[in-house]
């Protein structure tokens, strides 16, 4: 008489068991899971051999060799739990604080309240220094349609300038069509839209607010920043015009000893375009790494507005004429507080920020 091949059943699934309960870790538990539950495993392969037996035989050792791969499932999703756990135990273990580990420091009267970060404080003077020319002060959204980042700015899509700004877009409707702003630029758009609307030309105004790109931070760059736009919509306005509001800011937020230059550009909504630049205050012009050894620091660009960009939001380019800039916030923080790497702003450094309290 041939023996069954389900004869060694029991002590295999004795085995099994063992085993199981032997695990020591997750990752010898997913290490060993094929040969335990898998196509190679010795149940698979019993499973494989009940082709030998008759039809009527076959089912009852189906049914047996199934109850034993229940009961060894069920262990091992048992140990698996366990181990988890024990897993997870370990690591609120490992995170434990001691009691020395955390200095109280008794509360000394007046408490530390903290204070505005440079970054805002930077905001508030540059929206003076404006103010103090006669502009106004606008906000706009930091999340965008494509639109009013791109289209509305005379940056069709697919168009090249487009690499100029690396955009984060927003999982939102149609696939990239919702960004956050890369640059402040969108909410001149705004501003003009709603002046058309309502009659209310000329604008003079200027727009703080944060700003996202896919840039790499270093020692001039974050990934979030700030900017504050300006914008003058009006009748008759000359290049010289917007020259002179660069150098009146220049004077009165950096003072006399700095020089500033604007140089030629490229950007799609202003024609002429520039940037505008001042000596590196790290290097006074030598030359160093924040600067990359130019001697020069770009706080932002501007131009004149192209007739293309009034035509979008619907006023008459023939009409009206005006300039449009752009300024780093950071950057003008950056180069006025002669800070080398711009990421120390974010690092949150005491030591760093109690200077500017
Ligand atoms: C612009 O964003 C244009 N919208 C400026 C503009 C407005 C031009 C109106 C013409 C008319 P640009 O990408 O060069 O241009 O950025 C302007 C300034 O923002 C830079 O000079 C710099 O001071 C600041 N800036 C840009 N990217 C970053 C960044 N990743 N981190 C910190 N500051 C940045």
């Amino acid at each position: 008489m041939s023996t069954s091949p389900l004869a060694d059943l029991p002590h295999e699934t004795a085995r099994l068991l063992e085993e199981i309960a032997a695990l020591a870790s997750l990752e010898q538990l997913r290490d060993i899971e094929p040969s335990i539950l898998g196509k190679r495993s010795v149940l698979s392969s019993l499973q494989k051999s009940l082709g030998v037996l008759a039809p009527e035989d076959r089912r009852d050792a189906g049914a047996q060799l199934q109850g034993a791969r229940r009961v060894v499932e069920a262990a091992f999703e048992a140990r698996r739990s366990d181990l988890a756990a024990l897993a997870r135990a370990a690591l609120l273990e490992s995170d434990r604080l001691e009691l020395g580990d955390v200095v109280v420091n008794a509360v000394r009267w007046p408490a530390s309240v903290g204070h505005p970060s440079l970054v805002a404080v930077t905001q508030r003077e540059l929206e003076d220094v404006f103010v103090a020319m006669g502009f106004t002060v606008s906000e706009g959204p930091e999340v965008e349609s494509d639109w009013y980042n791109f289209e509305a700015l005379n940056i069709p899509p697919a168009h090249p300038a487009r690499g100029m700004w690396d955009t984060f877009y927003v999982e939102l409707g149609e696939p990239e069509t919702v960004v956050l702003r890369t640059h402040t630029s969108p909410t001149q758009v705004h501003l003009k839209e709603a002046a058309a609307l309502h009659g209310s030309l000329p604008i003079h105004a200027v727009m703080p607010g944060r700003c996202f790109r896919r840039d790499t931070p270093d020692a001039r760059h974050l990934a979030t920043f700030h900017q504050i736009e300006g914008l003058v919509v009006d009748r008759g306005i000359a290049f010289s015009d917007l020259a002179g509001v660069i150098e009146t800011f220049t004077r009165a937020y950096f003072g006399p000893d700095i020089e500033s230059r604007l140089r030629p550009a490229f950007f799609p909504f202003t024609e002429p375009s520039a940037e505008f630049e001042v000596t590196c205050t790290i290097c006074r012009g030598a030359g160093c790494r924040t600067c990359s050894q130019t001697g020069w620091i770009e706080l932002g660009g501007c131009g004149m507005l192209d007739p293309a960009v009034l035509d979008a939001v619907g006023i008459d380019g023939d009409e009206w004429s005006g300039f449009a800039f752009g300024f780093g916030i950071d950057r003008c923080a950056q180069m006025r507080h002669q800070i080398a790497d711009m990421r120390a702003l974010i690092d949150n450094d005491t030591r760093f920020l109690r200077q500017f309290s």
